[in-house]
């Protein structure tokens, strides 16, 4: 009997969107994230020839590598994603941007500019895979380690860690979430949400390394995520408002947002009611995350989407990596129009 191979809205399956196979560590929590990703893209129905995965250097950067073989790609110097990004997101707006980063490639090399992409709005999803170290270089603190962290080759960690999801915030990102390599159910789930936007969509997920740093007491390993992970919805993403399944969510508790391709997320409420389209209360609860070990994931903060980089510009209506010679050139009058000025 044939097997039944399930097809997306543009006839493609699964297996279309996979990548090489990982050469990460086995268990490591990026290779859930790129299962995830492979599954949110082909679940929304995007050609993988639509996407560009651009990545830094780490074990995470390296992960672009295991999603997504047929979409276009660029693994960059360290640090150095979100500038690549930038550019790329000139050449043809069409494409769906994919950056991938580390804790170490963002919060320490890649600090200014991960600040910029966001203070520039540049039309892309943000994903940091965050373990609290620099796995590929065997395991040092970054700058997202918690103070006191004792890892085996390090001590102990001094300094006092980063939280990329506030710096994002106070930035200006207009989509901030945080999830777990250890909930793949939200993590898709997040991923389709930020897939839907035009503006920078940032994602911080806690994705354990096997390795270097999993202790059972470390807050980025899986057993503490799973012992104190908090979410703050339950999160679903629907392609359009017909599609919105709502059985088990009572009236009253749940919240919409449509997301700019005209899609919908809705959000169960849990414990209490979170808005995350408030900003002080997104500031709030990652000020008490930060100062009490609150593990909290979920969609954070989403606000309107601001212009973004391309809008600012005068561009034209074509992709500029399409425009010809002739159209690339200024005609011998018009350079003669500028000589004439300098004068
Ligand atoms: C300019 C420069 N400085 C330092 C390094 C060494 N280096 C390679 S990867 C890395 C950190 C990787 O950590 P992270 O981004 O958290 O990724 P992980 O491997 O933990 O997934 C460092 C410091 C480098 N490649 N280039
Ligand atoms: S060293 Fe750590 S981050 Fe790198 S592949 Fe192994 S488990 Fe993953």
């Amino acid at each position: 009997m044939e097997k039944h191979v399930e097809l997306n809205r543009i006839g493609l399956s699964l297996a279309d969107y996979k990548g090489k196979p990982s050469t990460l560590c086995p268990g490591c929590g990026h290779n859930a994230i790129s299962n995830q990703i492979q599954a949110a893209v082909w679940e929304l129905g995007i050609a993988p020839e639509k996407v560009m995965k651009i990545s830094g250097i780490g074990c995470s950067s390296k992960s672009a590598n295991y999603f997504l073989d047929r979409s276009f790609g660029f693994n960059g110097i360290h640090g150095r994603m979100p500038t690549l990004a930038t550019g790329a997101c000139f050449g043809d707006p069409s494409i769906k941007i994919l950056g991938i980063s580390g804790d170490g490639d963002t919060a320490s090399i890649g600090m200014g500019h991960f600040k910029h992409v966001i203070r520039r709005n540049v039309p892309m999803v943000y994903i940091i895979e965050n373990n609290g170290c620099y796995g590929l270089t065997k395991g040092q603190f970054s700058a997202t380690s918690d103070q006191g962290l004792r890892l085996k080759h390090q001590g102990v960690n001094i300094l006092p860690p980063l939280d990329l999801c506030m710096e994002a915030l106070i930035s200006g990102a207009p989509f901030v979430a945080r999830t777990f390599s250890g909930d793949v159910k939200q993590m898709k789930q997040l991923i389709k949400a930020a897939l839907s936007q035009n503006g920078v969509a940032v994602i911080d997920v806690i994705s354990p390394c096997v390795t270097f740093n999993n202790r059972d007491e470390a807050l980025q390993s899986y057993s503490w995520g799973r012992e104190h992970e908090a979410p703050i919805q339950d999160i679903a993403h629907f392609q359009s408002r017909e599609e919105i399944q709502l059985e088990n969510f009572e009236e009253g508790s749940y919240r919409e947002i449509q997301l700019q391709d005209g899609s919908y997320l809705v959000l169960k409420k849990i414990d209490k009611d979170y808005d995350p389209t408030d900003l002080h209360a997104a500031l709030d609860l990652l000020t008490e995350s930060y100062k009490y070990h609150y593990f909290a994931t979920g969609l954070i903060y989403f606000s309107g989407v601001p212009p973004t980089i391309q809008e600012k510009y005068d561009l034209p209506e074509e992709s500029l990596n399409r425009l010809t010679k002739d159209r690339l050139r200024p005609s011998r009058e018009s350079l003669e129009a500028i000589n004439a000025t300098l004068y």
